[in-house]
């Protein structure tokens, strides 16, 4: 099959290639070198980036007050498997002209949703045969897949926290045919992003049945799946609200006390997302170690959140000092465990050429490339690694090191404490850290 469908959709676009930072061509990639070598592992394995189905083919840029703008010339056909199959077509061109390995999709950007359920799935399988002749012809694998349990008027009040047992049984059947779908592709994870779980009002809301049923949900979702063979990871994403108003999985911290209190924790990790991280007032690096430090840093979505407002803009990654801190981060973590860089971000409004797709994704590889070399060069060409640890240094010796094993009591510190003087004043150095990276972008 060849890369290319019938029609070329991206005219006059080649294949994205890495000319360096003294390049003037803006389709080309100033950072990411794919093949180059940072900290034993090349770019492309470091990232294994990917393009999100739902903003770059489906996308076409309405909000609240208008209608899209972007005249995409695919899936303009009335019969909803043409359109999917076209959908596809200019999928496998950009992701293959990009040089990206990965994709991910939600169950009904790839094809419509049909009036029934049986209908429904019938287009699910028979557009992922098409997907698959794809995949296996241009070697592009699939990051994840997942179900979309929140755009459809059935899930206004929540999929899996749903009040009423139909519905929680219909999102059930959604989300097997979507682990099938992701399956019968090979995909390498699972996500569950849960849009619409989470409530508005409390005074109409039982919170524990509510999340106890999510939490079932989810148990089933992975006997299923492994039942079936399926080796990936299963992540959530947290995200603390929009569309409700409370969401269950706030951020970090609340997704992975719930994936313990499910019994969750052997099969579930997060898919951290950086406007998400500050819609939650947080930053995205905190999101990112809280993850790492419960061995949970399984996967990213890539974008970034304007400073100035509360919602999620999803746009493009840009910002190299928040990508260099969280790349520090990343190294230290020693990556994700089975996921990537997803970008889960969508090119403004009035960003209406189809090169623009191109242009936006560029930019955030290029982002993430700058950030991990900077990161890299940081821990291992400056004092920073040595500075930090020497913050920390009363803990490697005597009763510090004590204490960090549980070796002494209460008593022992006020003992400690009385034959000492007041504790001397060391600086935290906030702003030489912060010189540091400046040094080395
Ligand atoms: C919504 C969001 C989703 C998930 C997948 O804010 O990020 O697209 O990534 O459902
Ligand atoms: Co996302």
């Amino acid at each position: 099959m060849a890369l290319i469908g019938e029609k070329e959709y991206f005219q006059g676009i080649n294949e994205i290639k890495y000319e360096g930072r003294d390049s003037d061509n803006p389709l080309a990639f100033k950072f990411y070198n794919p093949e180059q070598v940072v900290a034993g592992k090349t770019m492309r394995d470091h990232f294994k980036f990917a393009m999100a189905y739902w903003h770059t083919l489906c996308g076409t840029g309405g909000d609240p007050f208008g209608p899209g703008t972007k005249d995409f010339p695919w899936s303009k056909a009335a019969d909803p498997m043409v359109a999917a199959r076209e959908k596809a077509d200019a999928a496998f061109e950009f992701i293959t002209k990009m040089g990206f390995d990965y994709f991910c999709f939600h169950d009904h950007d790839l094809v419509d949703e049909a009036t029934s359920l049986v209908d429904s799935e019938k287009r699910v399988i028979k557009t992922v045969e098409y997907l698959k002749e794809k995949m296996n012809a241009s070697g592009v694998k699939l990051l994840w897949g997942t179900a979309n349990l929140f755009s459809h008027p059935r899930y206004m009040n929540g999929a899996g926290s749903n009040p009423n047992f139909d519905v929680v049984a219909r999102a059930g059947a959604q989300l097997k045919i979507a682990l099938d779908a992701t399956m019968e592709l090979n995909g390498e994870n699972y996500v569950f992003w849960g849009g619409r779980e989470g409530y508005m009002s409390l005074l109409n809301t039982h919170m524990k049945l509510e999340q106890d049923n999510i939490g079932r949900l989810m148990r089933m979702a992975r006997n299923y799946a492994q039942g079936n063979g399926f080796k990936g990871t299963f992540f959530i994403e947290p995200k603390p609200m929009e569309p409700m108003k409370h969401q269950y999985d706030f951020d970090a911290a609340t997704s992975i006390n719930f994936i313990r209190e499910q019994g969750l924790d052997k099969d579930f990790k997060l898919n951290i997302e950086v406007n998400h991280a500050t819609l939650a007032q947080h930053t995205f690096q905190h999101e990112l170690q809280v993850a790492a430090n419960a061995g949970m840093l399984g996967s990213v979505d890539a974008n970034r959140g304007d400073y100035q407002n509360g919602w999620d803009t999803d746009q493009f990654p840009n910002n190299v000092l928040e990508i260099t801190e969280a790349m520090l981060v990343f190294l230290k973590a020693g990556g994700l465990q089975g996921g990537g860089i997803n970008f889960d971000a969508k090119t403004r409004r009035n960003s209406t050429d189809l090169e623009d797709l191109f242009i936006a994704h560029i930019g955030g590889a290029d982002t993430f490339a700058r950030g991990l070399l900077v990161a890299d060069a940081v821990i291992n060409t400056s004092n920073y690694e040595h500075l930090l640890n020497n913050r920390y240094a009363s803990f490697t010796k005597g009763k510090g090191l004590e204490f960090t094993k549980e070796k002494i009591s209460l008593s022992d510190l006020y003992a400690h404490a009385k034959s000492s003087n007041e504790p001397e004043q060391i600086s935290g150095k906030q702003e030489l850290f912060e010189n540091i990276l400046n040094q080395y972008l």
